[in-house]
């Protein structure tokens, strides 16, 4: 059956906090710790980013914007559904039960704790969209191992021109395998615009195209995330093959902390997108319902930036990372020119 083209974005509440939509079925409790998530993920981006500039983290890639997108394609997911997604999914995989210490580490140069097998997350990637044919794979397995779980794989709008994205989604629908793919459109691929990458009027318009339905849906409305994430997990998990979601984000912050996004885009582009702010909207949601007050903002404040303090403590008291694991976790056995790279470098340590 084709799935018809659909231009209808998917919103639960306007900018301004209206409620337009049907608002999920979720406790108090529920609603204010998606909340904090959205807290805790902007604050954690801040701070990476000012560790950055002081030479204790690695380049990092700020989420700020994207937070209602992020925990709202995380949050609906169970415990052994799977999740893959780039450097700028980092908040998902924290809702999906990533370890925040595993996060700063993977940016401080360490060799990643392998938490895949607690938290059902493949590792983060950097080579745009190679994870999403990956999540077929998983899916496939899952498949033919008759288990109830999906697999969601994200990439940006920009991973969408890639020869995986495409390879991916077309592999799914041919054989009707239980993913979703959420594109978190955030308007930019470092300076190159959206315009760009794709001639068509909507990234989702493409789900049809390899016969799944595609979905568009205000990536600043964590409502609207979460209900659509929900909707195509369920039906993906009812045997009823995959679906492509396109949320329509904006990268506040600059690509990289190796970026200077004032050399490319308008700052005008950053008051309208500033109006739209993920949580200040659903902030006014929840003070509105009287579901949090100013003091329990402030307390919730207080307790995500102590939790990412005390987590900067454990980081910087481990011992350095011993760079010989670079070369000896990653070959079984080393090509000649890893070798001599290998012994150049343990001699420049004077460790051999
Ligand atoms: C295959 C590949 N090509 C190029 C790059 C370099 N690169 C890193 S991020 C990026 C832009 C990606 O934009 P988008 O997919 O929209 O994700 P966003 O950064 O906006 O989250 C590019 C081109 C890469 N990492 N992988
Ligand atoms: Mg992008």
């Amino acid at each position: 059956m084709p799935f018809p083209l659909t231009e209808t974005m998917h919103q639960v509440m306007t900018p301004e906090g209206k409620i337009i939509g049907e608002v999920p079925l979720l406790s108090a409790e529920q609603l204010v710790k998606l909340y904090r998530w959205m807290v805790l993920g902007r604050a954690f981006s801040d701070r990476m980013v000012a560790l950055q500039r002081q030479g204790r983290m690695g380049t990092f890639s700020a989420l700020n914007g994207q937070e209602a997108t992020s925990v709202g394609l995380a949050a609906p997911l169970q415990q052994k559904d799977w999740l893959a997604g780039s450097y700028r999914e980092i908040l998902s995989y924290l809702v999906k039960g990533v370890p925040m210490q595993a996060i700063m580490k993977l940016y401080r140069g360490y060799v990643s704790d392998d938490y895949s097998a607690e938290a059902h997350c493949l590792p983060i990637q950097i080579v745009l969209a190679t994870q999403l044919p990956h999540m077929v794979g998983i899916a496939m397995a899952l498949k033919y191992d008759r288990q109830p779980q999906v697999a969601v794989g994200v990439c940006g709008d920009g991973a969408t021109s890639e020869g995986d994205f495409n390879e991916a989604l077309n592999f799914a629908g041919v054989f009707k395998a239980p993913v979703v793919f959420v594109v978190q459109n955030n308007g930019w691929a470092i300076s190159v615009p959206r315009s760009k990458q794709t001639a068509a009027q909507y990234i989702a318009h493409r789900g049809p195209a390899f016969g799944m339905p595609g979905y568009l849906v205000d990536g600043n409305d964590l409502f609207a995330v979460y209900k659509v994430v929900c909707d195509c997990v369920e039906r993906a998990r009812a045997g009823e093959g995959p679906a492509l979601i396109e949320a329509i984000t904006y990268r506040l912050g600059a690509h990289t902390t190796a970026d200077d996004p004032k050399r490319y885009r308008p700052a005008s582009d950053l008051t309208e997108w500033g109006k739209r702010d993920p949580i200040l909207r659903f902030r006014a949601f929840l003070f509105d319902q009287h579901i949090l007050s100013e003091k329990d903002n402030d307390v919730l404040h207080e307790e995500v930036t102590t939790e990412i303090e005390q987590a900067i403590n454990r980081l910087e008291a481990l011992p350095p990372q011993d760079c010989a694991q670079v070369y000896d976790l990653v070959y079984s056995e080393l090509t000649p020119q890893l070798k001599a790279q290998r012994a150049q470098i343990m001699r420049e340590l004077g460790r051999e």
